[in-house]
């Protein structure tokens, strides 16, 4: 029996429980279990299919064990601001609505009615997307205004998985920093915000850090599954997992999955006029110190694509497929939020280059052509932001996640940014909560080691 971690990595298009161990100072990887994730319709709002998660998460710790792994530790990650309420037996009170649903359609700018905007920035570096936690839990209070009666706990979604695992009640403090109420300077819950938007603060306890134990797995599911291990923090939220992962600490990363999360590490908080300006976030990170970043709209654009194409093509299948359209050269601003949450994202597209003169995309490889160039100017654009709001330059940018496959798009972003380009690994995040379990439990002693580990045990291409 080989002794090893177990990373739950689930990200909003798909679902790891990978198995990983320290062998000769490299850390070596075995997918144990891979789900898809998507959102389905539940009583008219867009919602996560959380009992499903939970249960994938249980067959992928039966399955490790069937596979010859003794597990010592697991610990989960997800995408970020999503959550549940509780009540006071500790039973789920709120679907897990999804951060696409148009439930939060103008609560944002209700909530700067309440909260003056600049106050929200200044006391939590936090970017204004209108899916941040504060304005989802403005418009639950909207829609539902009695569910906060019965409330007594509020839970992100990785939260509330571990609580399933543990019966635990954490709030952990990588997640909570996305809720866009949580002050980055004490990094305590900011009261004057829920007071003002009269959500009660008795539903959330002190933020926890990532990186240490929370417990072992409750009685019922020890039984339900005939052994234990312990349940250990990572930075719970995929994105903070992920740059944990980034191998090297001089460069600009961009953990490339749904979202393309661009930006660099950084020891404290850049919440100046211009960082407000560029929309620019400050998230807490897994060993504490800051993620400077942007979100760009990213990979999700070719998921609804392949998606409306009833998923006859792969992903490596769309990439193939562009080579052959070199002369389409029309472009859409990614960030537009019509490319949120469309009912078509093709319909989308074509009408964005049809209001701005340029040739309608038609095929598949014109569809994927115009998300990709669009992609690649719009990190050039960011990879300007940055380097003008840190006062530095830059000389790489390093891919992590599902999208570092993209060749095409790797090599076209070398090109036009006149930048190296590093990639991998593909499994960044996982990678990133497998490394907070071994520095937790002491196999290993400092994040400048795992990033060394890191760098030798996987592939690492150049372009
Ligand atoms: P998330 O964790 O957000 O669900 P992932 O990190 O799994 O996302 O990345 C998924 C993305 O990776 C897909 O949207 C797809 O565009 C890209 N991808 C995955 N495999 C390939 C491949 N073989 N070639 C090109 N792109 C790929
Ligand atoms: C990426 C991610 C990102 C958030 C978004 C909601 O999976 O966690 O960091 O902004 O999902």
């Amino acid at each position: 029996m080989q002794k090893c971690n177990l990373a739950v990595d689930i990200g909003a298009s798909s679902g790891r429980v990978i198995a990983g161990y320290l062998e000769n100072n490299q850390l070596l990887l075995e997918e144990v279990h891979r789900f898809d994730n998507k959102m389905i319709k539940k009583d008219g709002h867009l919602c996560w299919d959380i009992d499903r998660l939970f249960s994938e998460i249980k067959t992928g710790l039966r399955k490790s064990v069937e596979m010859n792994y003794q597990p010592q530790t697991v610990g989960v990650d997800t995408w970020a601001v999503d959550f549940v309420l509780l009540d006071e037996n500790r039973n789920r009170i709120t679907d897990a609505i999804a951060y696409r649903d148009h439930r939060t359609d103008g609560a944002m700018e209700e909530v700067f009615q309440l909260i003056d905007q600049q106050e929200i920035y200044q006391q939590t570096g936090i970017q204004f997307q209108p899916f941040n936690t504060i304005y989802q839990l403005h418009a639950l209070k909207q829609e539902s205004p009695k569910i906060f009666d019965k409330a007594a706990y509020f839970l992100m979604v990785p939260d509330y998985l571990h609580y399933l695992l543990t019966g635990k009640i954490t709030n952990e403090y990588t997640n909570a920093t996305t809720t866009q109420f949580l002050n980055a300077d004490t990094q305590q819950w900011e009261k004057a915000f829920l007071e003002k938007i009269g959500i009660p603060d008795k539903l959330f306890s002190e933020p926890t850090m990532p990186m240490q134990s929370i417990g072992s797995l409750t009685d019922e599911l020890q039984e339900e599954l005939g052994f234990n291990l312990d349940v250990v923090l990572p930075g719970t939220h995929d994105t903070a997992s992920a740059v944990v992962s980034v191998p090297a600490q001089e460069t600009i990363y961009i953990s490339s999955g749904t979202w393309s999360l661009m930006g660099v590490e950084h020891d404290s908080p850049i919440s100046s006029p211009q960082a407000f300006q560029y929309n620019f976030t400050n998230e807490g990170g897994a060993n504490e110190n800051i993620r400077f970043l942007k979100n760009i709209m990213g990979l999700w654009m070719i998921q609804e694509v392949r998606r409306e194409y009833k998923e006859q093509y792969s992903f490596a299948e769309f990439v193939e497929l562009v080579e052959q359209e070199a002369a389409f050269t029309s472009k859409v601003d990614v960030n537009d939020q019509r490319f949120l949450s469309p009912d078509s994202m093709k319909q989308v597209i074509q009408e964005y280059c049809q209001e701005t003169n340029q040739q309608l995309p038609e095929t598949p490889g014109q569809f994927a052509k115009c998300i990709y160039d669009s992609l690649v100017d719009c990190y050039v654009e960011t990879a300007a932001e940055i380097e003008e709001l840190t006062g530095r330059t830059y000389n790489s940018i390093h891919i992590i996640g599902g999208g570092s496959k993209n060749n095409y798009m790797n090599k076209k972003l070398a090109e036009v940014s006149g930048k190296s380009i590093f990639t991998g690994p593909s499994e960044a995040t996982a990678i990133g909560n497998l490394i907070a379990q071994m520095l937790a439990t002491g196999q290993l002693t400092s994040i400048e080691e795992s990033k060394a580990i890191i760098n030798d045990s996987f592939d690492i291409q150049k372009f």
